[in-house]
């Protein structure tokens, strides 16, 4: 089997972790390109994963023709959302499976036009970046509610808090870049719909300032009658803090209580907290990539698809509207999915 080579477009934080998890650690795939519109910036990443092996990573200015490339077989997009669409309607001309980091896209009119593209070509190319579907922990929480053990999920609590976000990170980006995790985990976990959302906007901290909702308080209503809500902070201050509890008929079961080594001493208990999501999410993100890189080259894909990523968007877009009048907005997506067949 010959590698799957690999052309990444962004590579700003996250297009540079995965930069690195492809060309050092992912089995069968091969880092061929990089595209940024900071060329200094793709040339330094470039020239430092070529050093000491045989096949140089090229930098490709243009990002639609990095997806063109011939020598390109699969693309990972972690680009900001806003240039996803273009990007991803050019992957599915080529016939490129792609990666594409969340979110889809930046409203759910467009993310549904991907997922017509991608039912019209007629082949799951387009897999998202909802990582948390590959954590350990999320995964084993998942296994234990289908299983049945507890009875009927109910109910889900979930905290998602990050140390601090970019000035330029605003009340909507909370929802559509932050919240949007937990509005899939919450469809994943339940296996449903989520059919409302409203999402309150609590006293702001005084940190951030300049008109941000932040932190944000939303509560999603499922098709099936269940309920999730969630805190997001993004500007915390203390660390990256994600945890979920599911509260179940016969019972509760909660993950990211810490991670590491939990200390008692001096009359303090607790251990060390991630500064941000690459760390926390690391075997997550290697896992995303490793299953993807595996699905690709059997011609198929596995993991979250287009569809979520326009459930997501759907969801988020009403989250953005509640986020201004404090109201339930509902989501409607039963006649789209017939539209799919
Ligand atoms: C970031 O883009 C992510 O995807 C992280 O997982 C999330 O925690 C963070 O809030 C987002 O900004």
């Amino acid at each position: 089997m010959t590698d799957l080579r690999i052309g990444i477009v962004g590579v700003g934080l996250m297009g540079a972790d995965h930069a690195e998890r492809v060309a050092r650690h992912t089995v069968g795939a091969r880092l061929v390109a990089v595209s940024d519109p900071d060329t200094a910036r793709a040339e330094t990443l470039a020239s430092r994963l070529s050093s000491g092996t045989t096949s140089p990573v090229q930098v490709i200015r243009d990002p639609l023709a990095l997806i063109a490339d011939d020598e390109v077989d699969a693309v990972i997009l972690a680009s900001p959302g806003f240039a996803h669409a273009e990007q991803l309607f050019a992957c599915l001309e080529h016939g490129k499976p792609v990666l594409c980091e969340k979110p889809l896209t930046m409203d759910a009119a467009s993310s549904l036009q991907v997922v017509e593209a991608e039912h019209k070509a007629g082949r799951s190319l387009i897999q998202v970046g909802f990582m948390r579907r590959f954590d350990p922990e999320y995964a084993a929480l998942k296994e234990l509610l289908d299983s049945g053990e507890l009875g009927r999920t109910l109910l889900l609590h979930n905290v998602h808090r990050n140390k601090s976000a970019p000035p330029a990170f605003r009340s909507e980006m909370i929802v559509r870049d932050s919240m949007v995790h937990e509005v899939d985990v919450a469809r994943w976990l339940f296996g449903d719909e989520i059919t409302r959302i409203t999402v309150h906007a609590p006293k702001p901290t005084s940190l951030v300032g300049d008109g941000v909702l932040d932190p944000q308080l939303a509560v999603f209503e499922l098709a099936n009658g269940a309920m999730a809500d969630v805190e997001v902070f993004v500007n915390f201050q203390v660390g990256y803090e994600v945890r979920c509890e599911a509260v179940a008929e016969r019972g509760s079961a909660t993950i990211g209580l810490g991670s590491g080594v939990q200390t008692r001493s001096g009359g303090q208990w607790g251990g060390a907290m991630p500064a941000d999501y690459r760390i926390r999410f690391a075997r997550a993100y290697d896992l995303e990539v490793q299953r993807w890189v595996d699905a690709a080259a059997r011609g198929q894909n596995d993991g979250p698809s287009a569809w979520d990523g326009y459930a997501a968007a759907a969801v988020c877009e009403a989250g953005i509207e509640s986020l201004t009048t404090a109201r339930p907005v509902d989501v409607d997506l039963a006649d789209r999915r017939k539209v799919l067949g």
